[in-house]
């Protein structure tokens, strides 16, 4: 095992905020005999029971194991927090005392040092690279951008990583190694114990995601936020939000107020629908930033807009206004690229839409508009993507956007069924890269089996098996593995109006992705994945999510602790 001043990979010591400024800073461990004592009453416990998760059970799979069976940590009420004094890490910290509080009732104080000998700690170090160049030999990390080194030894558990997103990750890990009872809402009564080990992981894909399409239905800040946490348990770190459609507009623009007011009316079956604020929108942006989340934003065009046309006729090919839908086609509205005013709406739209949106993407969708075609359909796109790059951002858009000209970093998704298309190869070797969501394996809004109450089969039946079983490196013929910066988990939304059915379909195929965006390909391995995965059903059990209890999974037969209440049982058999 590693020693624990190795894992200190020597980041310029931070000023310490001064313990008496801190009612929850620790006073000093000297290793005294009680400690000893204490080392040695966990020693004696831990030959005695093995904690109930094996290091290797982590889903995604990390890019390196070395479980040592023989250590255990036991989290107890005197353990602390211990963490790097960075804004950043101080955040990640308090997010896992968040998590750990409520259930075991510790009190678990967090300690802005990580220069203290261990004594049944959890600890956060972050190895950041200072700005002034540190004395050599300087230390050598690789863990990049979101990367993380977990160390798990008898006198404590150590997360290191270069950045906060990287401690963020070693955290779910971390979580998921605890025993299931950690996820329950209300306190429990457990042995909180961790196995022994090392593990040193980074992401295969720098673009790990999953689509919420909030405009076929509308769906509350509330239910979002529920879909952010489930993102960061698998480590994904991008939330596309399909803002706009035929059935309803889902955020505010200041300039064209009648699209929410009158566009965001509707959805699909003739529901109120609703829309975002800009508060609204800003606060799902920043709790997804605490989760090291990146919110993508679309606004479909130049078709799926006939919510906007409702709204304003005069960006009507013909300047009717057609009649608001709730139907469940596509293909049939557009914005008229003959009328200069439909720049000018696509700049504003996209300006205001920009300036709320810290990360780097703004998704213009592009798929589907049947009759934009041609040279009008790639000069209207040519057009739009330069809007984009003029506000200082990349443009996303559906593969539909390949016969467009480049511009400079964009990123087309792909959602093809079959596994080439020589015009998305042709733009990836003009410079496009690719995010895969390949609509046979990675749409969730597809049916599990023939018998799944909500959901679609358009592009055939997903199971957790179809989910996981594809290689996005080499999915698409011609497309090599690096213009591929990654995966994403769309969820369309016709079919679906709750939480509990968002749920339901996302869990479990969203972890099947997550691997797919996460790990190694050396570490791909069906049998291995359902095994890891099983250990999950108790997990949501536990936390009161829905999920599809998929024969496919060998789900323990008894949950591991007792329901807490009615929510765990939902596993909906029809649609509400
Ligand atoms: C195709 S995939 C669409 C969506 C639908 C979805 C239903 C894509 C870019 N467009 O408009 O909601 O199928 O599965």
């Amino acid at each position: 095992m590693p020693s624990p001043s190795s894992a200190a990979t020597g980041p310029e010591p931070s000023p310490t905020v001064p313990a008496a400024a801190d009612p929850a800073v620790l006073p000093t461990h000297e290793p005294a005999a009680a400690d000893l004592a204490m080392l040695a009453t966990r020693a004696a416990s831990n030959l005695l029971t093995p904690p109930p998760v094996r290091l290797d059970a982590v889903v995604p799979a990390p890019e390196r194991v070395e479980a040592d069976p023989t250590t255990t940590f036991l989290l107890t009420g005197d353990t602390a927090i211990r963490v790097t004094a960075h804004p950043g890490a101080r955040a990640v910290a308090e997010h896992l005392a968040e998590l750990l509080r409520p259930v075991t009732g510790f009190p678990l104080p967090i300690a802005d040092s990580v220069e203290v000998a261990p004594a049944g700690d959890l600890t956060l170090t972050l190895a950041h690279t200072p700005a002034t160049p540190a004395p050599a030999p300087a230390p050598a990390t690789t863990l990049g951008a979101e990367g993380y080194r977990l160390d798990v030894t008898t006198t404590e558990v150590r997360i290191t990583a270069e950045t906060a997103a990287g401690l963020f990750h070693g955290v779910q890990s971390l979580r998921q190694l605890l025993p299931a009872a950690v996820e329950s809402p209300t306190p429990v009564d457990a042995r909180w114990a961790l196995p022994g080990g090392s593990i040193v992981d980074r992401p295969r894909f720098a673009y790990r995601g999953a689509m919420l399409d909030v405009a076929r239905h509308f769906f509350a800040v509330e239910d979002v936020l529920r879909v952010i946490d489930h993102l960061a348990r698998y480590k994904l770190n991008h939330l596309h939000l399909h803002l706009t459609d035929d059935q309803g507009w889902r955020i505010a623009v200041g300039s064209w107020p009648k699209l929410t007011t009158l566009g965001g009316t509707t959805e699909v079956g003739g529901g109120p629908g609703g829309h975002y604020t800009k508060t609204d929108y800003q606060k799902i942006v920043e709790y997804a930033a605490t989760r090291h989340i990146t919110v993508v934003p679309e606004i479909d065009l130049p078709g799926h807009t006939n919510s906007a046309l409702v709204a304003y006729p005069e960006l009507a090919p013909d300047k009717v206004a057609p009649p608001p839908y709730t139907g469940t086609e596509v293909g049939f509205s557009y914005v008229d690229p003959a009328d200069e005013r439909t720049y000018d709406f696509v700049a504003d739209v996209l300006g205001e839409l920009a300036a709320l949106t810290p990360g780097p993407w703004l998704h213009i969708g592009g798929d589907e508009a049947f009759k934009v075609k041609g040279e009008v359909y790639t000069g209207f796109v040519e057009r739009v993507q330069r809007i984009v790059a003029g506000l200082g951002k990349t443009v996303v858009g559906w593969h539909q956007l390949a016969p467009a000209a480049h511009v400079d970093g964009r990123v087309l998704q792909w959602w093809g069924t079959n596994g080439e298309d020589p015009t998305t190869g042709d733009a990836v070797r003009r410079g496009a890269r690719l995010i895969l969501s390949p609509g046979n394996h990675a749409y969730l809004d597809m049916k599990y089996a023939p018998d799944t109450p909500i959901g679609h089969d358009w592009a055939g039946l997903i199971d957790v098996r179809t989910a996981y079983d594809w290689d996005p490196g080499t999915h698409l013929a011609g497309v090599p593995a690096e213009a591929v910066l990654g995966v994403e988990a769309p969820l369309w939304t016709e079919s679906v109006t709750s939480l509990a059915e968002i749920e339901y379909l996302l869990l479990p195929r969203l972890p099947a992705i997550a691997e797919l965006g996460w790990s190694p390909r050396a570490a791909h391995d069906w049998a291995g994945f359902r095994e890891r995965l099983a250990g999950h059903g108790p997990r949501w059990a536990t936390a009161g999510i829905t999920f599809h209890r998929t024969p496919e999974i060998p789900w323990p037969a008894v949950p591991a602790i007792p329901r807490q209440h009615e929510a765990t049982q939902s596993d909906p058999t029809s649609p509400r």
